[in-house]
């Protein structure tokens, strides 16, 4: 594949590339072209050759699919550089028949949403992506997808050294603070999933301070805690790959291996929360998630379980 050669950063001439691919130098420049009108930047310089200016921090499809090691996940990938939402993005897709796998990247996003029409603030440096499954489940487990992805995520971080944790039902937290978000957002006929899209948002080449005054507080980034930036196309592909792993097993044997890492990743258990839902909220003591991904909390005495809300630490 001609990208392949811009994998370097030095030149390489035109002639060179056609004797490798074993076609004319007319054939390579319209490849080169071709890649131009793809969004890739290629300095071409007379007497030295063709040369990739990295612009998008090697999330555009190309450069991720030669990284990627999935079947499904990431099977067509589409980068932008800014959109409103992926999330809106990926469920056109998804109704036009995209298949199971599809991803939308963005490198910011000017209308990010969290759940219940919440908004997800999405700087320039962050990791902002949706993901298409056509999972053959049923409705009741979409949810305990949100767990799988998190539990994904938490493991991928261990690999920069960072420890995070899980809260309830969909946050990654350092702190208490939040690194990443997750929204899964489903489209079901009676008991049918059609179809599940899944928005992952990680906060992190930005330091958290850039982010308005109300989320200082409450939200950390890769860059607070490891003082660097970071390979975002690295961080994603070890995503994709461990939950596609966790994806694959979840559909063929079930989600009980996918809660029981949730609950060795979870920070909740043996705390007083407060979880608040659309119309009340219940003070009580985090016992555990049951196999259905609902929370378990002690309200005095009386045990009760929760399938959606949000959990504040008291
Ligand atoms: C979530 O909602 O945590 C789900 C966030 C999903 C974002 C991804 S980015 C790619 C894809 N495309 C989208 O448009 N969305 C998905 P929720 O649990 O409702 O949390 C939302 C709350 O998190 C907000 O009300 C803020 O308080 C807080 N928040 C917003 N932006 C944040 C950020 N960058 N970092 C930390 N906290 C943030």
């Amino acid at each position: 594949m001609l990208y392949d050669f811009f994998l370097t950063s030095d030149f390489i001439s035109g002639e060179k590339i056609a004797k490798k691919l074993n076609i004319s130098r007319v054939a390579v420049h319209k490849k080169i072209q071709n890649l131009r009108k793809q969004g890739y930047v290629i300095e071409g310089i007379r007497g030295k050759g063709y040369r990739l200016i990295p612009r998008f921090d090697g999330l555009l499809p190309l450069e991720l699919k030669l990284r990627l090691k999935t079947k499904i996940f990431g099977k067509e990938i589409i980068t932008l550089e800014s959109i409103d939402s992926t999330q809106i993005l990926i469920k056109e897709l998804a109704e036009k028949g995209f298949p199971e796998g599809t991803l939308v990247i963005a490198l910011e996003q000017t209308s990010g949403k969290g759940r219940m029409n919440r908004k997800w603030i999405s700087p320039k440096g962050g990791l902002w992506f949706s993901l298409l499954l056509r999972p053959s489940i049923l409705s009741k487990d979409i949810y305990k997808l949100s767990l799988l992805f998190g539990v994904a995520i938490t493991i991928s971080l261990e690999h920069y050294g960072i420890k995070a944790s899980l809260k309830w039902p969909n946050d990654i937290i350092i702190n208490n603070r939040k690194l990443c978000g997750i929204l899964l957002e489903g489209d079901i006929e009676l008991d049918k999933v059609n179809f599940v899209t899944v928005g992952i948002g990680i906060n992190v080449n930005f330091p958290s301070n850039i982010l308005p005054n109300d989320l200082r507080s409450s939200s950390i980034s890769i860059y607070d805690i490891l003082g660097r930036n970071i390979d975002r196309a690295e961080l994603l592909c070890k995503i994709l790959e461990y939950s596609e792993k966790l994806y694959l097993q979840a559909i063929n044997e079930g989600f009980s291996n996918i809660i029981s890492l949730w609950r060795s990743k979870s920070s909740i258990f043996g705390k007083s929360i407060e979880v608040k839902l659309l119309d009340k909220s219940i003070k009580g003591i985090a016992i555990d998630i049951d196999d259905d991904g609902s929370l378990i909390l002690n309200q005095n005495g009386k045990i009760i379980k929760i399938y959606s809300g949000d959990v504040i630490f008291l």
